[in-house]
């Protein structure tokens, strides 16, 4: 018995590896997470990078109220169960007239699953447009593994720059638009990417992956938080939620508390 999504949604995402708009925050909830995020940049300099706000969800209140908002897991339970485990987030931001962009990628390239019970909520913080550089995603390609290689590259947000190296058809992209509160799922295997932001507004989307807890991963995975149900697998260690926003000093110098560069 689904939660909330429809079973032509639930049909839908499974035909495509991709569905949107779903409702996720309401005003003010968009609002305070908002500052959350924008008090964390200042603090972390001006343009942190994607990497250095790499799983959030780990060390600060907010961003695991946000990872486990139950709008959010609601749906996500519709896709992959019951039991669910916060796998991994990043926060996408583009400034405005930011040239950054994201390669053609499948996410599960970097984990070895054995099997793609891994969805992604992309949330969206300010509204997602062509112009801003939505997120954008090649519809029915979670259906196999692609070959990818490593181009690093400066205005690249993935820091590896992991890319897609087969010929790909992108006439079939879908624009994934979303208003500020709304969000999208996609697939573990489905290849996605972005466009650098040509428009006068920011574009800020934290990306949260939640995987079944019967789901193993062949390469090493650091701490996954339960967001919901029960982990009787145990194959992630598993972290109990943060109560505070950790000191940004701490986190950064220690490496326990850091984790590891996966994109
Ligand atoms: O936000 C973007 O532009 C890309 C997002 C992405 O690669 C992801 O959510 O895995």
């Amino acid at each position: 018995m689904a939660k909330v999504l429809t079973p032509n949604q639930v049909e839908s995402y499974h035909r495509d590896g991709v569905l949107f708009p779903l409702p996720a925050l309401n005003e003010q909830e968009v609002s305070h997470f908002r500052s959350c995020h924008d008090e964390l940049d200042r603090r972390l300099g001006d343009r942190p990078t994607a990497q250095q706000k790499g799983d959030c969800h780990l060390h600060y209140k907010w961003a695991c109220d946000l990872a486990t908002h139950p709008n959010v897991l609601d749906a996500v339970e519709d896709i992959i169960g019951p039991n669910i485990l916060i796998h991994s987030s990043t926060i996408f931001a583009k400034q405005a007239g930011d040239d950054m962009f994201v390669s053609w990628h499948q996410d599960s390239h970097y984990w070895g699953l054995s099997e793609a019970r891994l969805v992604s909520a992309w949330i969206a913080l300010t509204e997602s447009t062509i112009d801003n550089g939505c997120l954008r995603v090649l519809p029915g390609t979670h259906t196999r593994k692609f070959e990818h290689l490593e181009n690093p590259q400066t205005n690249n947000i993935l820091g590896r720059g992991l890319t897609v190296s087969e010929v790909l058809d992108e006439d079939g992209a879908v624009d994934v638009l979303l208003k500020a509160g709304e969000m999208s799922f996609h697939h573990a295997n489905v290849i996605h990417g972005s466009k650098p932001n040509s428009s006068k507004r920011p574009r800020i989307g934290c990306a949260i992956r939640y995987i079944s807890t019967a789901v193993k991963q062949e390469r090493f995975h650091y701490r996954v938080i339960l967001a919901r149900g029960r982990d009787d697998y145990r194959y992630y260690p598993v972290q109990e939620r943060p109560t505070a926003d950790i000191d940004e000093g701490l986190r950064l110098s220690d490496r326990r508390l850091r984790s590891p560069d996966q994109m």
